[in-house]
């Protein structure tokens, strides 16, 4: 399960290390390899955007555990999120656009390249499936809007109201006032993204939104947009981005964050860089939060962000824990 270059340099530095550390000093759930070597290094793992990503990182481990691929694990893994009713911004349950409907975005990508994606989807409570299906259904990329709920129904999703009791009434108190202008900051967006490398090293990613609370009807974000709100180069890494999707629309964000990689950055590098970028390029950028989330092909993991907030967890050597990303705006 550990990465051989990692273990074998581990169990030299582990040795040393044992002559060097006393045993108190050694957390018991760490073995004296990670306890060296860090987090790093270990496949399988999953690692996904905020606070919820622990619960869908569990079902996603489960499967990566039993030697499952990696893009059975993201799909499984963010089907959670979207069937959790009290979450505001995924699946069912999201907050509505300024018209009071639930309109859903979501992206798949595997380890070869393909990529699917639905936006403007409604009444479908898993998008990510729909859009895995596009996948592998069909010839292209990604269907929208009465499309995209016509392509699901072929394929025996049903439809159901996605717009729970809560989220109406989020929404009515909004409508008091009617700002329409999403305002996005880093309390309520709640996207999921999730990476995971599997057993024998193949990258999967997946992204999932019901998008910026009380934007405008037909609003697209990120989520859907290969290589703006996800990117999975299996011989490179992965990245994923959660919070006001037009910056890293304009910035292509993802891509970009798999292309620092390419250039020898590691995922926090290149998540930092992929951060600067849009800070160098959009005036009113500190106004908005995005956070990047990325896997290298090493099994390294690392994110950034604008400004603090930002969380995600990550589960590998059989932790799942939280971590908070470092951000720009100090
Ligand atoms: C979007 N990036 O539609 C998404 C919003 C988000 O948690 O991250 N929500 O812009």
């Amino acid at each position: 399960m550990i990465n051989r270059r990692k273990f074998i340099s581990g169990v030299g530095l582990s040795y040393f290390a044992s002559l060097l550390i006393p045993f108190n000093k050694i957390n018991a759930s760490n073995s004296l390899n990670s306890f060296f070597l860090g987090e790093d290094g270990s496949k399988p793992l999953v690692i996904s955007t905020w606070k919820h990503g622990l619960e869908a990182n569990e079902v996603a481990w489960k499967i990566l555990k039993d030697n499952g691929k990696a893009l059975d694990a993201v799909e499984q893994g963010v089907r959670v999120t979207e069937a959790d009713e009290d979450n505001l911004s995924v699946g069912i349950g999201g907050l509505p656009d300024r018209d009071g409907i639930v309109t859903l975005d979501a992206s798949i990508m595997d380890e070869n390249g393909n990529a699917g994606s639905v936006c403007f989807l409604q009444n479908v409570k898993h998008p990510i499936s729909v859009a895995r299906l596009v996948m592998e259904k069909t010839p292209h990329v990604m269907l929208a809007g009465e499309g995209a709920l016509q392509f699901a129904l072929e394929n025996g999703f049903e439809e159901e109201n996605l717009l729970t009791e809560k989220a109406k009434k989020a929404w009515e108190e909004w409508k008091i006032k009617s700002k329409y202008e999403p305002i996005i900051n880093s309390e309520n967006h709640d996207t999921i993204g999730m990476l995971a490398v599997d057993d024998k090293g193949d990258i999967a990613g997946a992204c999932t939104t019901s998008g910026a609370a009380f934007k405008f009807h037909g609003r697209v974000g990120d989520s859907p947009i290969i290589g703006a709100g996800l990117f999975v180069d299996n011989e490179i890494g992965g990245a994923v981005a959660t919070g006001m999707g037009e910056l890293a629309m304009k910035t292509l964000g993802c891509f970009l964050v798999v292309e620092f990689m390419r250039n020898g950055k590691s995922p926090k590098e290149a998540c930092k860089e992929a951060v600067k970028r849009i800070a160098a390029k959009l005036k009113d950028y500190k106004n908005f939060q995005i956070g990047y989330l990325a896997v290298n092909k090493n099994c390294e993991t690392g994110a950034y962000c604008i400004h603090k907030g930002f969380n995600y967890a990550l589960y590998q050597d059989s932790i799942n824990r939280l971590i908070d990303a470092d951000y720009l705006e100090k």
